[in-house]
């Protein structure tokens, strides 16, 4: 018991949550978009420590998004192994070197020449710790049957929304670095068949000297369309 009604046989239970009169939610909004505001992409992360208990509160936060038939189709591994760190550094700059180098059209690398990246990533060894995000397309169940998982994709992304405020929110900066492809990291981490990698997040302190670029975001009236 402790249900309030069976949908489908499945338990429903009462939603509470506070609400804010239209002043505060004002406030409240406004203050959040504010800080939302203050998050930047950092390449320039410090080597100082950050406890894992922090990496857990924040891998849990990511866990609260919403996900596709709530099959939740995701695994975070955190890495703080120096070993390992470097290997990952390794395999991400042999094939950062090729993008550079060969895979990446002259208009990309045009277009990334305002953030400054280059197949450089010595923030994967720097960082104390690299999230790694993969997306788990299927189950595989006791039996060894497969399993479908929904809408993967948009499950992840979003979880990675959550994830990078919850970076933000404990005064660390993030890098969601997308080094292409990015099987060796399947290898590495010994994932099995049904995850694939999604995103690799260098999470740490921003570095004393940390600098970045001067970017503008798009005001509203650029992004968004009202129908009233
Ligand atoms: N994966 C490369 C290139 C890169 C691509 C985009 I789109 C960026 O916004 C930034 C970098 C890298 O991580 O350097």
């Amino acid at each position: 018991m402790g249900y309030t009604k069976l949908v489908n046989g499945f338990p429903f239970i009462p939603y509470q949550k506070e609400s804010f009169d239209a002043g505060e939610m004002q406030k409240r909004s406004e203050w959040f978009y504010q800080w939302s505001n203050t998050r930047r992409t950092c390449r320039d992360i410090s080597d100082r420590e950050v406890p894992r208990k922090v990496i857990e509160h924040i891998i849990k936060t990511a866990s609260t998004a919403p996900s596709g038939a709530h099959k939740q189709p995701w695994t975070f591994c955190a890495i703080s192994n120096a070993a390992l760190k470097k290997a990952i550094r390794q395999a991400a700059e042999e094939e950062e070197y090729k993008s550079y180098k060969e895979r990446m059209s002259a208009e990309w690398l045009q277009d990334l020449a305002p953030i400054g990246t280059d197949w450089q990533k010595p923030f994967l060894e720097t960082a104390p710790w690299l999230i790694v995000v993969f997306r788990r397309s299927f189950e595989v169940q006791t039996d060894g049957s497969k399993r479908q998982n929904y809408y993967v994709q948009e499950s992840c992304g979003i979880a990675c929304g959550f994830l990078l405020a919850a970076i933000h929110h404990a005064g660390l900066v993030a890098l969601t670095h997308t080094p292409s492809p990015m099987n060796f990291l399947s290898r590495l981490l010994n994932r099995p068949e049904n995850e694939k990698p999604f995103l690799l997040i260098p999470v740490g302190y921003a570095a004393e000297d940390a600098l970045v670029p001067d970017l503008k975001r798009k005001g509203l009236e650029e992004m968004a369309v009202f129908f009233e």
